[in-house]
């Protein structure tokens, strides 16, 4: 049994090519890029995992459904209100069902888990906590939610720190912490390790479990040299204080973590980690199509021994 820690756009891609080889696998989500819209609880990172084992999501944006449409949105257009973040009319559907349901007290695990089985999605997504975590960004012109930096203002402003509000009290999910506990392997995806990973790791529970079993963790660079894949990791990395390479990766998981898998073409880097006392493993990171996605799934299966 695996365990995967995963935000959403970055980690989808491996999530899928672990559901396609492993029969039972977890998947912890990130909720702190959850956002109040219209009065909708929209959890894009838990969306996009679902979505992606569904084979329904957009794969050119990384979130949504593909081939929605977005009449609901251009009518709150109408209704004079921003349309910055853009819910297509099925997703819309998901975000109103959730609402609804915590509206009736239903807590985000189980309807979480309700969703995978409308989505026949087998693999189990267990929301890292069900209370409320919010990952905010300070800007010079003051403190953002992640939606209204990274979408609303196209994260252009410079980023001056990285706050995740109500990770200290947030009651780690149970149900992750036993899929931690009981995991041959907890995989860190390659997601941006501030603001999908970092929310995740800022809970005490959970923080503690992994640094039980670091032994077992192994993380997947979002990196190649000093640029991520996709996506702001490096800038918030740098505003962390963290170096934007593998290295600082790397440091600022060593506490949680005994493995990490960078790409060939940082093999220069790999002497400097494992001084950290860290194992590296050396494989091609990047997974442009579902072939790259198995053969990186494959790679840590059967490569990485831990
Ligand atoms: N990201 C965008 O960059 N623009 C959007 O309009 C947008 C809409 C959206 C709707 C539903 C959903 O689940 C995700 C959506 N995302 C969008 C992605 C999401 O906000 C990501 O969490 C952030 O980009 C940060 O990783
Ligand atoms: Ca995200
Ligand atoms: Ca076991």
């Amino acid at each position: 049994m695996i365990t995967v820690l995963a935000g959403g756009t970055g980690s989808v891609k491996l999530v899928r090519g672990l559901v396609a080889q492993e029969s039972k696998v977890n998947v912890i989500s990130n909720v702190g890029d959850n956002y109040w819209l219209y009065g909708l609880y929209v959890c894009p990172d838990i969306d996009t995992i679902v979505y992606g084992l569904a084979d329904l999501l957009d794969q050119e944006r990384g979130w949504g459904m593909k081939k929605d449409t977005f009449n609901f949105l251009r009518q709150m257009e109408v209704f004079g209100e921003e349309t910055w973040f853009r819910v297509g009319d099925r997703d819309a559907a998901t975000h109103l069902i959730r609402t609804n349901m915590l509206k009736n007290g239903k807590n985000l695990s189980d309807i979480t888990k309700w969703m995978c089985e409308k989505f026949a999605v087998s693999a189990n997504i267990i929301p890292v906590t069900d209370n409320s975590i919010e990952t905010r960004i300070t800007t010079d012109k003051g403190e953002l939610h992640l939606q209204e930096y990274w979408v609303k203002h196209r994260g252009k402003d410079p980023v001056l720190g990285i706050q995740y509000i109500g990770a200290d009290k947030a009651r780690p999910n149970p149900e992750a912490v036993n899929a931690i506990h009981d995991a041959d392997m907890v995989i860190l995806a390659p997601g941006n390790p501030l603001t999908s990973i970092g929310p995740m790791l800022q809970i005490k529970g959970i923080r503690k479990e992994l640094s039980k079993i670091k032994k077992k963790v192994v993380a997947v660079s979002p990196l190649i040299g000093e640029n991520a894949i996709s996506g702001p990791a490096a800038k918030y990395m740098q505003a962390a204080g963290i170096e934007s390479n593998a290295y600082g990766l790397a440091k600022m998981y060593s506490d949680v973590c005994s493995n990490i898998i960078l790409d060939s073409k940082d093999r220069l880097l790999t002497k400097k980690i494992q001084s950290l006392d860290m194992r590296v493993f050396e494989t091609k990171i990047t997974m442009k199509n579902k072939l790259a996605e198995d053969a990186l799934a494959n790679f840590i299966l059967k490569q990485v021994h831990v």
